[in-house]
């Protein structure tokens, strides 16, 4: 029964657990939703005022305006600018706590973080138009932050955002200026989709996505500038080997997960975990403190410390089922509040720790970049303290994990090539690509959902794809599925990949001293690390001297939920990347809407969404893009 849910094996052993002990898991919710409402599916469901609310009927049958007169196209657009503008917000706040965290270094009042990637700080100020000539690391740090923090507040629309302008082609710049959609400010760029989808104000479904699209951008530039500054000041990551599923958590330790998006915290957890270990010990857990990662949060502080990852989006209930799960600590989005009442089946303590994101039931202990060794401090006594009070009868960690080699950022990627080519580091990729042995690339991304088997969407469009010599990339739940189901080893590269990405792999591999192949997917790190993917792309297109759109580059959130995931994949498809959905987005009750996504969009961007819930025809149709770009590059 369970395998209809997931296809991790792992989870699906809990479920087990869960049915016998009666705790209501996510599956469980997804079934009393059923039937869902038609109208809310289609996107027709306007609650903008308190008339409302309105539904509207798409196939002419019933009510065809709401009261005001909205149609069902004003209807669904809105509501889609809405989410993508919820979407940048979360991005581009978790953007501006790291900035404001850079900047209060540079001032000496964040005595927990240090600079750990230099040589990437003076690279991001060079392309940010700073002069890094004869400064000393302090002013150059302060100078990131503050022309950083002016992409949140710059009234000058005339001067663009730099993050955006700084990071894309120069064709991609001028076909979105052409476009009148470059933003000049993320705070405002979502102030003004809020606005202009208040009740009454833009009702032309093409002027309202030409908003979504800025909002896209905003989030973009957002995420962008989380990833750098994150790698600034926790380090860029390199390759590493760790493992994930829930055979991951310890009996015999005090384990902990970290959950969420902001790297900020959790970094702090791991390096007071190593200075504390002792104190574990000594409350009897032999082998100390285990940290152990979920979403996002997960994959920061995998990619950079080789934390093995736990689980993904839809099964983060299930670590605390294993009955051996002391603390889950949490920061912001994509944490369910049920994890409050599965946790008061166990001993498990859920802690909470941003102002923004607190759940009844849970501890909270605030943090802030002021106080943050004392908060990462308090939050490890409260795990021992609950391993004390752990009933060791009740464990049951299910013995499945898998090996991952993470952490490909795309420097890492380039210094991989440089193996081969020290002068050209691209050039070996970009050879390979022209002689076919890669036939092109494909990002996956994006959530778990329950409409889909959880997981099951990616793996199998994982191994179609490179079946057919396509290289992967991969971040945020979709890089945990891949983990989970061991696809990011050498060995999943020797069963998996065409002959010709196996020879590229295992040439990089070789070169890079791995006695074997690059893992078949390379992990990037979290959602917010998508932008990893973008400076690859970048680089490749410049190189070869054409716009990104030109590429046989592919984006796929095959198993997509939140709104995060709307403005992620409305960004990828505005910067040229043709961007597959293998869930429906709530945007059908609107003909017009659907064709701009799914067709129009290619006149203004050159690129647009493909949405197609089987994964096998998904991964058919990602091909038939890839060999079609390759036409237009004459390869
Ligand atoms: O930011 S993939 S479920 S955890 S939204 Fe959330 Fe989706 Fe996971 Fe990471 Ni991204
Ligand atoms: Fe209804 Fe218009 Fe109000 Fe929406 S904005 S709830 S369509 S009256």
């Amino acid at each position: 029964m369970s395998e209809t849910l997931t296809t991790d094996r792992a989870v699906q052993e809990l479920l087990v657990i869960a049915k016998q002990e009666q705790i209501e898991t996510v599956w469980d919710r997804a079934e009393a939703q059923q039937p869902q409402c038609k109208f809310g599916k289609l996107g027709v469901c306007c609650r903008i005022c308190w008339k409302g609310p309105c539904r509207v009927s798409p196939n002419g049958k019933g009510t065809k305006r709401g009261i005001c007169g909205a149609d069902e196209h004003t209807i669904v657009a809105r509501n889609l600018i809405r989410g993508i503008a919820a979407g940048a917000a979360a991005h581009s706040d978790h953007g501006r706590h790291i900035a404001l965290t850079l900047l209060a270094v540079s001032e000496g009042k964040a005595p927990a973080y240090q600079i750990n990637d230099t040589a990437k700080l003076e690279r991001v100020a060079k392309q940010l138009g700073i002069i890094t000539e004869n400064k000393e690391l302090l002013q150059l740090v302060k100078e990131v932050a503050e022309i950083t923090l002016e992409d949140f507040s710059r009234q000058n629309a005339e001067i663009s955002s730099r993050w955006l302008t700084s990071t894309l082609t120069k064709e991609r710049i001028e076909k979105l200026k052409a476009l009148d959609v470059l933003i000049h400010n993320i705070d405002a760029t979502v102030a003004e989709i809020m606005n202009r989808t208040h009740v009454g104000c833009d009702a032309d479904p093409v002027n309202i996505l030409l908003g979504g699209v800025r909002g896209a951008l905003a989030d973009y530039a957002g995420m962008c500038l989380s990833t750098e500054l994150s790698d600034i000041l926790f380090g860029t990551p390199n390759p590493t080997i760790t493992s994930a599923n829930l055979g991951v958590i310890k009996e015999d330790a005090v384990n902990v997960a970290l959950h969420g998006h902001n790297p900020l915290l959790s970094e702090v957890i791991c390096h007071i975990a190593r200075t504390m270990n002792d104190e574990a010990v000594r409350a009897g857990a032999k082998r100390g403190f285990n940290l152990v990662g979920i979403c996002c949060t997960g994959n920061e502080v995998m990619v950079r410390h080789g934390v093995p990852l736990a689980t993904n989006y839809l099964s983060q209930e299930m670590p605390i089922l294993t009955g051996a799960l002391d603390a889950m600590v949490v920061d912001v989005q994509c944490i369910m509040p049920s994890l409050s009442s599965v946790k008061e089946c166990f001993h498990t303590k859920l802690i909470t720790t941003m102002p923004t994101t607190k759940i009844p039931g849970a501890i909270h202990v605030e943090f802030n970049e002021e106080t943050a060794f004392e908060a990462a401090k308090q939050i490890l006594n409260l795990a021992i303290e609950a391993f004390q009070s752990r009933d060791f009868k009740r464990i049951n960690i299910p013995q499945h994990k898998e090996t991952a080699i993470v952490g490909f950022s795309a420097e890492a990627i380039i210094s991989a090539l440089s193996k081969l080519d020290a002068e050209e580091p691209l050039k070996p990729l970009i050879d390979n690509i022209i002689n076919g042995n890669i036939q092109g690339i494909a990002l996956f991304a994006g959530c778990n959902n329950t409409n889909v088997v959880q997981d099951q969407n990616f793996t199998t469009m994982a191994k179609r794809l490179a079946a057919n010599n396509v290289l992967l990339l991969a971040t945020g739940c979709g890089a945990g599925a891949l983990a989970k189901n061991g696809l990011m080893t050498q060995e999943a590269t020797l069963e998996y990949a065409g002959d010709g990405l196996k020879a590229v792999l295992t040439a990089i591999g070789e070169a890079n001293g791995l006695k074997g192949p690059l893992p078949l997917v390379l992990h990037m790190g979290s959602c917010v690390d998508n932008t990893r993917a973008v400076s690859v792309a970048v680089a490749v297109a410049n190189k070869l001297g054409v716009d990104l759109n030109m590429l046989p580059v592919v984006a796929s959130a095959p198993e997509a939920m939140s709104e995060k995931a709307m403005a992620i994949g409305t960004w990828a498809v505005t910067l040229g990347l043709t961007t597959h959905l293998g869930t429906v987005p709530q945007v059908t009750g609107s003909e017009t809407v659907t064709t701009i996504l799914t067709d129009k969009l290619t006149d203004l961007v050159g690129a647009c969404f493909l949405v197609e819930t089987e994964a096998e025809a998904a991964a058919d149709k990602l091909l038939a893009v890839i060999r079609e770009k390759r036409k237009g590059l004459s390869i």
